[in-house]
């Protein structure tokens, strides 16, 4: 099995590409292929391509220029980065994000890929999942570069799918999808960054979906008030990593009520923090609550707020406890494992994660183990392998 696997995944990639012309675009094979063994030594032995060695892309999944040069291929899921650190409050440094999470990313398909526990390998699931680099940030301007964020994702939110949608497992009836459009948009998932780059997702996500409910790991609330949180000396700096939410539901992108926050430890100015909160459309789930109903009692909670609807899924890394993660901008004690976080949301599988994002890794701040960045990757790994079983589309008669 191990020796077939590869080659079932190369010839996947390369009928899935088919004979676009971008073929000869691509970067080296091996960034291609990953385990395909393409290098014949001078007796003609076959070596395997090793995860340490190449060009580092997530999951050495196969780089495409989706914003430039290869704006026309097609894919169903896609990694971006969005190099944005400059509206951070207390450690800068999550520009370096993306690049550390796909450094920690390198060895998830070392074995192949196959996720146990949700029963799927993604990287084998049919869609073609891809790596589109990251989208130019200019650290000199935030107005500048938080629309330069929503520009490169509404670029690739925007076009439609490589894959057709399906067909409903139970019922065996045709998906309709689920955007405004009626046509079957890909999902993307964005590598940050500070969280203020959510306020331009949101946006995104606004002109494919229309309001949205949303899945938020965070131990802080982010719905700020610009005046409670940095003070607002200016219109620029009153839109920052602690008031995206703030602002995003001021300006109707967030579905109120069927919307939640998980892992919330922060200090408050005051407990009109939570009403703000409150007003913003979120529930809350606090961190602390792991103790008493468990990762069961969480997603519990969490698919009751949400339902059926479309939603966004944004996590911060700093849900998880410093022990854990401790490259971070605001790091607070008293949060999640890796492993409960893991198990939380490999229990939204079956909800419509239309996209979602990694935000707040630092890893300048990382232990010599890259336990933070390592921590991002195989977070993303349940998120990619619970959309990877879960097409984003409902049978039409439920609309
Ligand atoms: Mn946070």
């Amino acid at each position: 099995m191990k020796v077939i696997l590869p080659l079932v995944f190369a010839f996947t990639l390369c009928a899935a590409h088919g004979d676009h012309d971008h073929e000869d675009q691509m970067p080296l094979e091996y960034v291609r292929f990953p385990f395909e063994p393409i290098y014949r030594g001078r007796n003609g032995e076959v070596t395997a391509d090793a995860i340490f060695s190449g060009i580092t892309t997530f999951a050495k999944l196969p780089w495409v220029q989706c914003l430039t040069r290869e704006s026309n291929v097609p894919f169903d899921i896609a990694f971006i980065g969005a190099p944005f650190d400059t509206a951070t409050s207390y450690r800068p440094g999550a520009r370096f994000g993306p690049s550390g999470i796909r450094a920690g990313s390198r060895r998830l398909t070392l074995y192949g890929g196959y996720n146990v526990p949700l029963q799927v390998n993604p990287f084998q699931s049919g869609l073609r999942i891809v790596d589109c680099g990251d989208i130019p940030v200019t650290p000199y301007d935030n107005k500048y570069a938080i629309q330069q964020i929503e520009d490169g994702h509404k670029a690739l939110l925007q076009r439609e799918a490589f894959s057709p949608l399906g067909h409903d497992s139970i019922t065996g009836e045709a998906l309709v999808p689920l955007s405004l459009d009626g046509k079957n948009h890909p999902r993307v998932i964005t590598l940050g960054g500070d969280h203020t780059i959510v306020l331009p997702l949101l946006r995104s996500i606004n002109s494919v979906y229309g309001k949205i409910s949303v899945i938020h790991f965070d131990s802080h609330l982010d719905t700020w008030k610009p005046a409670v949180f940095g003070g607002a000396p200016s219109d620029q700096a009153a839109i920052n990593h602690g008031t995206y939410f703030y602002w995003a539901s001021q300006e109707g992108l967030i579905k109120n009520g069927s919307s939640i926050h998980g892992a919330i430890r922060t200090t408050l100015s005051g407990p009109e923090d939570y009403e703000n909160d409150d007003n913003s459309g979120f529930q809350r789930i606090e961190a602390r609550e792991i103790d008493t109903i468990g990762t069961d009692g969480i997603i519990k909670k969490i698919r009751q707020t949400v339902g059926n609807n479309p939603v966004y899924l944004s996590i911060d890394i700093d849900s998880i406890d410093p022990a854990f993660a401790p490259a971070t901008g605001t790091p607070e004690t008293g949060g999640w494992s890796t492993r409960e976080l893991r198990t939380i949301l490999r229990g939204l599988e079956g909800m419509h994660i239309v996209s979602a994002d990694i935000v707040e890794v630092a890893p300048a701040y990382d232990t010599n183990a890259e336990l933070t960045t390592m921590a991002a990757a195989d977070v993303l790994f349940e998120v990619l392998s619970v959309m990877a079983k879960t097409p984003l589309g409902k049978v039409a008669k439920s609309a």
